[in-house]
């Protein structure tokens, strides 16, 4: 009994501290390179955003702020920032990570930051000052860089040219930062260029975020890797380095697929997750940001969401309840079958007893989907949004 109460206790302090952030995009139509099925309930403004960010955050507890993407959250810039402040106010969710947008615009065709136009890129850097302003004045801490640039066929590009501009595209944008934000630049193999990209992987993310300055760090998408690569290596090389800034969590089975996080995989998010766990009890300095990067084209946005803060909650804490002294003692040992079992055992505990535990000790929903369902929120916003849906438009 004495132990079950411990259990209970040390698990309500890891689901305490548990923090997700939820990305407006995926509350919005969004689509396959291919098309969007419109849904009566996405949102199209970014109040309605805010809207369904604050009842995923009632049902789950753990998010709290909502990642915001310039162009599509805030198309005037700057001068959309005290309506974004109204709705922080308003719905009790805070603005999350900025992010840039420089893939949208005709002139990118060639590139952004690493186009051969000195002329575009200083336009291209100008949204990045522009990004940073805004996180300012939203008091947000980080700005995530995600960068389509790169090239479709070989010999069209001088690849080293480019990484000489993104260097200093990112110094310059460096150099605006007030202490405390960070910049955070996250790869991705290929689309949408498919011959080569400017920011590929995650060494060639380490070295930018190292010549950007020391508040830049390495954002880590876990769709953005090829098949079979290992993830948690990655993770644990950049805590090594001091070079972890956060994640953009969703699964993946083919290339950026953007589905739920873990459900493809789930035993690879708990093996990242571990990777945490195990560079915390060791006391390495570590300010990691856990951001969902998702969006839904076939499921109901709101159900998406909180199934996957749902799988996270689950996941971190199995992946909490992982006896680090005797697994450290098994390594030691070279003891390959018990530590593996002891590794796996964690994995396989069904801890979702635990999880509903704490939830109800901590007033939320039990079962955060059933409450969702009875809610009737859902409903009452497909009747509010159906009229005004349209197809088409951009990605968000
Ligand atoms: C990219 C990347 C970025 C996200 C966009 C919408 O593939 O993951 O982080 O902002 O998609
Ligand atoms: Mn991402
Ligand atoms: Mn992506």
């Amino acid at each position: 009994m004495a132990a079950d109460r411990e259990l209970a206790e040390r698990a309500f302090r890891v689901l305490d501290d548990f923090r997700i952030e939820i990305p407006s995009w995926g509350f919005a139509n969004t689509g396959t390179r291919f098309g969007k099925f419109i849904q009566d309930a996405a949102a199209l403004t970014i109040a309605e955003k805010f809207s369904d960010a604050a009842e995923v955050n009632r049902l789950t507890g753990s998010t709290s702020t909502m990642a915001l993407h310039v162009l599509w959250d805030l198309p005037n810039g700057l001068a959309d920032a005290p309506a974004v402040q109204a709705l922080e106010k308003q719905y009790g969710i805070r603005a999350g990570s900025i992010n840039p947008n420089l893939f949208q615009n005709q002139e990118y065709k060639y590139g952004s930051l690493c186009n051969p136009s000195a002329e575009i890129r200083a336009r291209a850097v100008d949204h990045m000052l522009l990004s940073i302003e805004i996180a300012k004045q939203l008091n947000s801490r980080d700005i995530s860089l995600w960068l389509p640039d790169g090239s479709n066929y070989p010999g069209t590009q001088s690849i080293r040219h480019r990484i000489a501009w993104l260097e200093e595209a990112l110094q310059e944008s460096h150099r605006h930062l007030v202490p405390g934000q960070r910049l955070l630049v996250e790869y991705k193999p290929f689309e949408p260029a498919f011959y080569h990209t400017d920011i590929a992987d995650w060494g060639m993310a380490l070295h930018l975020a190292k010549a950007a300055g020391p508040q830049a760090k390495v954002l880590v998408d876990t769709g953005h890797h090829y098949a079979s690569q290992n993830i948690e290596q990655i993770v644990a090389w950049l805590i090594h380095t001091n070079m972890l800034g956060g994640f953009h969590f969703n699964d993946r089975r083919y290339a950026d697929d953007d589905l739920t996080l873990g459900s493809i995989d789930p035993y690879q998010v708990f093996r990242i997750f571990h990777e945490i766990h195990a560079a915390s009890v060791e006391g390495l300095p570590l300010d990691v940001a856990f951001m969902i990067d998702q969006s839904h084209n076939l499921k109901g946005k709101i159900e998406a969401m909180v199934q996957t803060v749902v799988s996270a909650q689950e996941l971190w804490l199995k992946a909490a309840l992982v006896d680090r002294g005797q697994l450290d003692a098994l390594q030691k040992k070279c003891d390959l079958i018990s530590a593996e079992e002891l590794f796996r055992s964690a994995f396989w505990q069904d801890v979702r007893p635990l999880v509903a535990e704490w939830r109800a000790a901590r007033n939320l929903p039990v079962d955060p989907l059933c409450a969702l369902r009875e809610s009737g929120y859902v409903e009452k916003i497909t009747k509010e949004r159906s009229s005004r849906q349209s197809s088409g438009g951009s990605y968000a």
